[in-house]
């Protein structure tokens, strides 16, 4: 396990405001929640912060607060991915200059860029700064899947620093991981928690972590212990709200049940649409039967 960088991390979620801005004071009370109850560390501004729904002012702002409530206690990596290399090149060094730990994107979307294209987004990126960065892999999401060679190619630059690995294909990660022992991987999927970790995954950061940091710091611990049995049973705990929290939008699950614990977040922001009444039934059940008798 990477000795710098493991555990579980909350990618964290975007609190608003009545009036719809963003609630950076509620965003610093779930920042030191968190730490209060066992996690490791944040991932600032990634696919959960509704980060492409983000102006680049609130994305760096956003930053500057958690990093302020966190006051160095735990570890930030900060995602700065966008389409154009320029702009997370900005980020970039507002991350550095604001306290980040380490820097994460994801590739360039929308238009077909070529692995060429790639491969020199992060070379951009990871040449425009000292921190450490960490490849976002979400080939859902972003069309480009990460391959063996692509990744050989970026590590010849040394602040390379891993992977966060938001895919199914356990093979990969644990080929990446075997081929580069000195890299932190991600597990990106929270339902495959327990399988990333097998497969060699140092961590795991995910969206519901947010909203049960017990249930995968019980997952995580017992798997460090070596206790399958826990292991198990957590992971299908943690499985049973995660398939409510999937069924009506990951954000706005996540963040109806931070309500339950006296969150005020406003729900998420258009496209995305509001939960509803059904989906607020199902989610008060499922924090009742297990997030609540794990806290
Ligand atoms: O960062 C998250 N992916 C997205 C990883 O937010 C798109 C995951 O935590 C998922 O939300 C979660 C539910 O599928 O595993």
């Amino acid at each position: 396990m990477n000795e710098q960088y493991h555990g579980i991390y909350a990618a964290l979620v975007t609190p608003y405001t009545g009036d719809g801005k963003v609630n950076y004071d509620e965003l610093q009370k779930l920042v030191c929640h968190l730490i209060d109850q066992g996690l490791d560390g944040f991932y600032v501004n990634g696919s959960t912060a509704e980060a492409f729904l983000l102006s680049s002012e609130e994305r760096e702002k956003i930053l500057e607060a958690v990093t302020e409530a966190n006051a160095g206690r735990r570890k930030v990596i900060c995602h700065v991915g966008t389409i154009s290399t320029d702009e997370a090149i900005r980020y970039t060094r507002h991350a550095e200059k604001a306290g980040a730990d380490a820097v994460s994107a994801i590739s360039p979307f929308y238009y077909k860029f070529s692995t060429r294209e790639i491969i020199r987004y992060y070379n951009d990126i990871m040449g425009s700064t000292a921190l450490p960065m960490f490849v976002y892999n979400f080939p859902n999401f972003s069309g480009f899947s990460l391959t063996p060679e692509v990744l050989e190619e970026l590590a010849k630059n040394t602040n390379l620093a891993g992977v966060k690995f938001t895919s199914s294909d356990l093979f990969l990660l644990e080929q990446i991981k075997t081929a580069h022992p000195e890299m932190a991987v991600w597990n990106g999927f929270d339902e495959m928690l327990a399988s990333g970790l097998t497969a060699g995954a140092d961590g795991g950061i995910g969206s519901t972590y947010n909203c049960m940091p017990w249930l995968a710091r019980k997952v995580f611990d017992a798997f460090v212990a070596g206790d399958l049995t826990q292991v198990q049973d957590k992971q299908r705990q943690m499985n049973q709200v995660i398939k409510v929290i999937c069924a009506h939008g990951v954000f706005a699950s996540v963040k109806e049940i931070l309500e339950m614990e006296g969150f005020h977040l406003n729900g998420v922001r258009r496209p995305f649409t509001p939960m509803d009444e059904a989906g607020r039934k199902e989610l008060r059940q499922v924090y009742e039967q297990y997030i609540l008798p794990n806290r």
